[in-house]
This record gives C-alpha cells, structure tokens and sequence, in this order.
C-alpha cells in the first residue's frame, strides 16, 4: 500500500482562484460540469494533476479547446494534462452514480434525498479537482433537479437566486464567499422541510438558521435548532467568533458514516444527532445533540475560516473543535459530570487506543489511508493536549492566543506550529518541548513515590514520568506536562502552597519536563494525603500506592470532582482486578456515604457508582482475562447491591418522585441515578419488580430504556413482553430501533451470539447499507458485549470477521472501524489469542478497500 508522508509534503503547484459547478441531479446518473479558473504557482513545466475517482469524463475543455485524447491521461485517481498555461480555465463535464454510491462518500441518495459527503477526500467522486486542504476555492453553484421529487435545493454559502425550467425542473444557484478546500463542499437536494429561528449576530448581521429533516421528522428538529442558537451565541460570548453568512443550514440524513459534517454554511448531520422528541430522546440523546450541534457549528472558525495544509494537521481542527464543545457543554451544564463523562471515554477508548497496535501520535507522520485518522488519539487525545495548553496559559492568554491565530490565519491553511507559535508569543512561552505531545504516541505513566520523615516534619514527592514504546517508536522523550497537586493534612486542608522544588510552579500547579522531579515540604507533624491531577490536568496514567483507606479519604476530602470519582474507580480497579479486599470495603463504604448524600449532584453520585467497563479494566492487564475480569466485576456489583440494598431502594423510591417526566437538568440527573441503581435492585429480584414497574410507567425513553436494558439484562420474567411491546410501538422508528437492537446485542451471554445471527438474517431489520443500523447490530455487539463477542470458543470472533468482510464490499469506513475493535487481540489468554488472530486473517485474505486493509494490516503488524 503506498503512503503519504508529512515530511514530503511540498506546496500545492496550482491554486484555483475560483470553481463554478453546475449539477443535473438525478439519482442514476447526475451530471457535473466544472469550470475552474487555475493559476500556476510551482515550476513552469509543472504539470496541471487533478484528482478524479470514479468519474466517467464527458467532455474535458482547456480554455475554451477540446483537449485531445493525447494531451491528458486520466489514470488511478489522477488526471493528468501535461501542459496548460499559467493562467487558464479548465472544464469538465462527468457523469456520477449516486443510486450506486453505497460508500457514502461523493453523492449519494438518503431516502428524498441527494447529498454528499466530501471530508475527507470525497470531493473527487463528484468532480475533477484538486483535492487537498491547501487549495482552496471561492465558489459558485448552480443546482438543477425535478421540482417535485427535490423541491429543496442548498449548497454552501448564500442563496443568489433560483427559477423553473422546462419539463418540471427548477435551479437554485448559491455563492459561497469564502474560500474553503473542497472538503467542505456540500450540497444538498430532497424533498425536505424545516424549522427556522432569526438569529443576530454580535456584529448585527442578520442570519436564518434553519434545520432541515425528512417531512416526517421535522417536528423533532426543535431542539438541535435551540441548540444551533445556544452554540452561536457561545461562541460570540467565549471565544468572540461570530457567524459570517446569512444563511446556516443544517440537514439531518438517515445516512451517514460519522456523526456530523462542517460544510461552510451547511452543516449536514446523522439523523441520530438532530431529531429528538421528549417520546423518543433520552436524556443523552438531548446532551450528545447539543454538543454535536456546538462541535460542526464551531468548526466555522476552528477549521473553516482556518483550515489544515494538509491532512496530518488533521488535530488542528479536530482537538481544538472538541476542546470547545467540552467547554460549550461544560458551560452550559455541570462541568464536573462532563469532564467525568469525557475522562471515562479517554480512557476507554484512547487509553486503549494508545497501548495497542494501531497507537499513533496525535499529528500521524504518515498515512496509507487518512479516513483511518479519524480516532479517539487525534480528536479526544488531540482535545486534552490542548486542555494542557489551557492549563498552562489560562484562560485569559489562552483566548488572546486563539485570537491570534484565527486573525493571523484566516482564510488561510494552517498547521500544528502555527497553532503553538500564537500561544507561544501571546504567553511568552516555549513551547518547543510541548510540541512532543503531538508527535509522540503512547500514553505517559507518571509515578510518584513519597516519602515523610517524622523526625524532620519534611515530605518529599518524587516524580518520574515515562512512556512505553508503540509501534514505530521505541524510544520517547520525557514530556512538558502540567500536574495538578493537592496536599490535604488531617483538617483537610490543602497544603501544597508551601511546595518547594524543581517543578513547582504556584497555585498547585507543577510543570514537569524532565524524566525526574523532586519537590518538597517542610514543617509537618504527619503525612499529607496526596491527590493529583485534578481535572485531569494532563492524559497520562498516575500511578501512586495509595491504600484503600486514602482512597475512602478522598472521596470525601477532595473537591474536585473528577479526583473524587477517580478515587471510586481506583478502588472497583483494585478490588476487581487485584482482587484486593480492603478496597473491595473501602469501595462499598464509600458508595454507602454517596447514596446518602443529598446535598450531591444525582449525576455525580451515578458516575461514581458506575464500575469501569470490562475494556478499561482489560487495559490494565497485560494478558486479559476476560471470564476472571467479568467473574469480579459481576461479583462487586452484587455486593454493592446486597449491602446497600435498603439505602439504594430507599434512594431509588426518592428519585422517582422528582418531576419524573420533566426535561430540566434536575430531572435528569435524578434520571441518571435512578438508571444505575435499578440493576442494583433487579440483580437481588428475580421477580424484577421495579424494572418491571418502570417500563410500564416509564413517561420518558430514558426510563423506558432503562428498565428495558435490566429486564434484557437480567432474564427477567417480563422480557420478552416488554421487548415486542417497544418493537412494535417503535417499528416505524429507524433510531429507537437501533437503541432496541444495542439492547438486545448487549445481553451479557453467550447466546447472545444466536440473536446476531437471527438480527443479521432479518430481511426487515438488516440494512447493511445504512451505517446506524450496522452498528446497533455489530458495532455494540463488538465493542459492548465481552461475554459473546470474546466467547471462548471463537465463534463471537469468527461472524464478527465475515461480517466485516462483507460489509467491506459496501462502506470500507464502516468496515474498517469495524474492525478496530479487535485492537486488543494481542494482550488475550492464550486460548482466545489464537482464534481472534485467525479471524483477523480472515479479514485480511477478505478485504478488498484501502481502508479496511490498512487498518488490518497494522493490527497483524
Ligand atoms: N469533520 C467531522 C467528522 C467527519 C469526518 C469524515 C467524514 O466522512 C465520512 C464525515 C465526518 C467532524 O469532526 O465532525
Ligand atoms: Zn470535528
């Protein structure tokens, strides 16, 4: 497979001063004509290269001249003309297939829809051009289409003008002022309606927001149109960015690879992120929306208005994007909650990500396919490293810097350096050796060791940092990190303001940079309770020997949070995975003190209740255990239930009473709870009898899903009542069929493995061509189910393998992200190991795309 490489990369030859498309839509075969106005940059004999996939070339002119078949090749992706003038127009008539566009990259029908998706290098399935971030276009459309099939005509930018034409077709034209990479481009043609709210922007600029579905859908566009509001007013009050057309569009598709997409001015989204009613979304359906909705919309200026020079820069936009909907939502919600719930995702996802055979730094230095980059390391990791430059700026600086950046680079491509050079002289700054945060992989360790002399009253923390080789990089450079530190004494107060040593730099806050510290205290009577990263204040893993005494200390002492909930998982990782008994009581004592504390956030409480999931636990293990990992975790929580079983009851019958139907955040929060102490009580009953009362009485889908999942999960008598009642109340539901599905394809057995194949064999429910539906079977199946997907006889590994072969010949990004979650086959027990290795050889003798090739073939490595 050839590669592409970041330190080959050599400054584009041509730019295309601006592009002029016209489309003949039609499902079958659309027409493209293409009118490009290119001007040479690079060497006088440079040849004019466009790219070109799948594109069956009608016409082709040079300045007004038909080219002879001589004077251009059009060959592997490439389409060649070997001399044209400095200044020239070049344009091409193609003809596409969107009916036939199962990869959903290019054009492609959704239902009464036509759209496209062009991130990452799709545009080139529409169109000959030059497709790549650092060439960037203004652009003129112009959409042609039957009236009555696709009433609904939008593509980027502002709307110029539109007519009738003859035989019942009509055209729209849109201009598009700003430059963008072809990325960007969209267009959108349907028989679709909106909602739409006027919004004013700081500057006084007029803009409809409109939020477009499929007809039926569109009462349940209300609250992304809401939240479309809420992001643009944020970002105007946070980061001081406002909107710059007079039109921003969002479109809600039942197709869709990834979760949403940025276009300039037309945003167009999974359906699952946009439609939601208070019958059909839970709880977090409306968060995930809201911050989905904030995440495309803030992408106009952190990767629109400046966007990449190439794709390895990928982060730019992608971490600094998550960093701000962290922030939009943290704002707007409970920060604490939210940095837990994004803490635990890191870990489960990129954590694991980073100690596995696909580990790659945050900026890739090379790619065989970039739609493979898209990961937890470049978005989540990406986000935290610039957290850590937050962390180590603050908040005042850091909006400066942002400033900066997005004045010096506007419209312009930018990479990773540029980023860092507008931190670097708006702080003062050297942030050379941070720069290693995006170039190398792997997950640091931190340990600290500490040791107090009673004699003396001095304590001393000593500090090492160190990461593991990953693949491609067996020797790393000790980091530049900000650690957060607290010492509590026996009051509880915190004593780290008297910290004296190499790293130490004020209000807790310590820089590391070398491999070794040291810092120290004098002064003591006894030994302070130390606690670190506080918000985890860099993405490493802390290793400390805290006993399970200091633990249970500081989940009451500390007040951050995301350490309180840390300590509660520290503990469940103990007992679980060493199986140690005095953090097994320390975990169930404190879980006793959480579920009488009122005056806590219910959201809180749930997020420390929850236990790691088997694939965080697994992370820990160098050979993975997966029967002895469950076995224990099973084995706490019904501990925890038995002990607590009157406390959990008690708070349970409480959170039912509030407001149970109410869409505020109380309500919801007394939701969350309520969700993670209903297994506790339907573990000691197999009667079910809450779980059962619930379903019934349930006003809301978080409740109603809920119950469901026990009743699934624990074989309850009402079961398979409850379950054909949701179905068929739901049928009609493509979402709330997915979620029916991920409940099913989650029941903790191994039979579990009969009702995927029953689920695969369903002519009605299988849609292999729609990714949601692949993954509510398969992707949950994969990710969410040890007990059946890593069943010890392989039979979980082996459908798994022929259905991502198969789906390989539809969509290769559904097929290869399908695949990664086999990422920890390596560290398997040895009975396992070989049958998950043989499976992914399977894979590899089926594969027949890039995407699933590549990813495969890093996995075997
Ligand atoms: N830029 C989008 C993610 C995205 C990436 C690739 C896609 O093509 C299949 C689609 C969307 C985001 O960060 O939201
Ligand atoms: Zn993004």
């Amino acid at each position: 497979m050839s590669v592409v490489r970041l330190a080959d990369y050599q400054a584009p030859d041509w730019r295309i001063l601006h592009t002029r498309l016209v489309f003949e839509l039609d499902p079958e075969r659309s027409l493209v004509n293409a009118r490009l106005e290119l001007e040479r940059l690079g060497a006088d004999d440079a040849p004019l290269r466009l790219h070109g996939e799948e594109l069956d070339l009608l016409s082709l002119r040079l300045d007004g001249r038909v080219l002879r078949a001589s004077e251009y090749r059009y060959l592997d992706g490439v389409l060649e003309i070997a001399s044209a003038p400095a200044r020239c127009v070049l344009e091409t008539t193609v003809a596409i297939s969107p009916q036939a566009n199962t990869r959903l990259e290019g054009l492609y029908v959704s239902g009464p829809m036509l759209l496209t998706q062009c991130e990452a290098e799709g545009f080139r399935r529409i169109t000959f051009f030059i497709d790549q971030p650092d060439v960037q276009s203004s652009f003129d459309v112009e959409l042609r289409a039957d009236k009555a099939r696709y009433p609904v005509l939008l593509s980027n930018g502002n709307p110029t003008g539109s007519g009738e034409l003859e035989d019942g077709r009509h055209w729209a034209r849109w201009h598009d002022p700003h430059p963008k990479p072809a990325y960007l481009f969209a267009v959108v043609a349907g028989d679709i309606d909106c909602v739409m709210a006027p919004f004013t922007t700081m500057d006084g600029r007029k803009v409809e927001v409109r939020v477009w579905a499929e007809r039926r859908d569109v009462p349940r566009c209300q609250y992304a149109l809401e939240a479309t509001l809420r992001a643009m007013r944020w970002d105007e009050e946070r980061f001081g960015r406002a909107y710059d057309l007079d039109q921003f569009n969002i479109v809600a598709t039942q197709h869709f690879t990834m979760g949403a997409m940025e276009n300039k001015g037309l945003n167009i989204f999974n359906a699952r992120y946009v439609l939601a009613d208070a019958r059909s979304a839970t709880d977090a359906d409306y968060e995930a929306i809201e911050s989905v909705i904030g995440h495309e919309y803030f992408h106009n200026w952190s990767g629109n208005r400046v966007t990449l020079r190439d794709w390895f820069q990928l982060s730019l936009k992608e971490g600094l994007t998550v960093f701000r909907d962290q922030e939009f939502t943290a704002d707007l919600r409970s920060r604490g909650v939210k940095r837990i719930a994004d803490v635990r995702l890191l870990r489960a996802r990129q954590f694991v990500e980073d100690s596995g055979p696909l580990a790659h730094p945050v900026r890739p230095p090379e790619y065989a396919e970039i739609n493979n980059f898209y990961t937890a390391t470049v978005y989540e990791k990406g986000a935290e490293v610039i957290r850590m430059l937050h962390t180590l700026v603050g908040e005042a600086t850091f909006r400066r810097a942002l400033d900066r950046y997005f004045s010096t680079h506007d419209g312009q491509s930018a990479t990773v350096e540029d980023l860092l050079a507008a931190i670097a002289v708006e702080s003062g700054r050297d942030l050379s050796q941070f720069k290693r945060w995006y170039e190398q992989a792997g997950t640091p360790q931190v340990e600290v060791e500490d040791e107090f002399d009673a004699a003396s009253g001095r304590y001393r923390l000593r500090i090492r940092q160190h990461t593991a080789p990953t693949p491609g990089q067996p020797d790393k450079e000790p980091l530049h990190l900000p650690l957060r530190i607290a010492l509590y004494d026996a009051e509880g107060r915190d004593l780290s303001a008297r910290l004296k040593g190499d790293a130490e730099r004020g209000e807790g806050l310590l820089e590391l940079r070398g491999a070794e510290h040291t810092v120290e205290l004098d002064g003591l009577d006894a030994k302070p309770l130390p606690a670190f990263l506080h918000g985890l204040s860099a993405p490493v893993r802390l290793r400390y020997a805290y006993s399970a005494a200091e633990l249970g200390r500081l989940v009451g002492v500390e007040q951050d949070p995301l350490l309180r909930w840390d300590a509660m998982q520290r503990l469940a990782h103990a007992a679980i995975v060493e199986r140690s008994a005095a953090h097994r009581d320390a975990l169930i004592e404190a879980s006793g003190q959480l579920l009488k504390d009122a005056a806590a956030d219910p959201a809180f409480i749930a997020e420390c209740l929850l236990l790691p999931d088997v694939a965080t636990l697994a992370d820990a293990c160098s050979a993975i255990d997966f029967d002895a990992l469950i076995k224990e975790r099973e084995d706490l929580l019904d501990l925890l239930a038995e002990t607590h079983s009157d406390a959990s009851a008690a708070r349970y019958a409480a959170l039912a009473r509030v407001e149970p139907d109410a869409l505020s955040p109380a309500a919801a929060a007394a939701r969350r709870l309520k969700n993670v102490l209903l297994p506790w009580l339907t573990r000691l009953d197999p009667e079910a009898r809450a779980a059962t009362t619930q379903f019934r009485e349930a006003g809301t889908m978080t409740d109603r899903l809920g119950a469901l999942a026990c009743l699934l999960h624990f074989d309850a008598p009402a079961a398979p009542e409850a379950l054909a009642a949701f179905r068929s109340e739901w049928a009609e539901d493509l979402l709330v069929t997915d979620k029916w599905i991920g409940l099913k394809v989650t029941r903790p057995q191994p039979e579990t493995l009969d009702e995927v194949r029953a689920l695969l064999g369903d002519r009605e429910l299988w849609q292999p061509t729609n990714p949601n539906r692949v993954r509510a079977v398969l992707g949950a199946f994969g990710r969410s189910n040890p007990v059946a997907m890593h069943r010890k006889d392989g039979a979980g590994y082996e459908l798994y393998a022929e259905q991502v072969v198969a789906l390989d010949a539809i969509n290769p990004q559904v097929s290869a992200r399908l695949a990664t979650a086999l990422e920890q086959w390596r560290r398997l027990d040895s009975v396992r190991r070989p049958l998950a290795e043989a499976s992914l050889k399977r894979i590899r003798e089926g594969a027949r795309s890039r995407d699933l090739n590549d990813v495969v073939t890093r996995l075997l490595e």
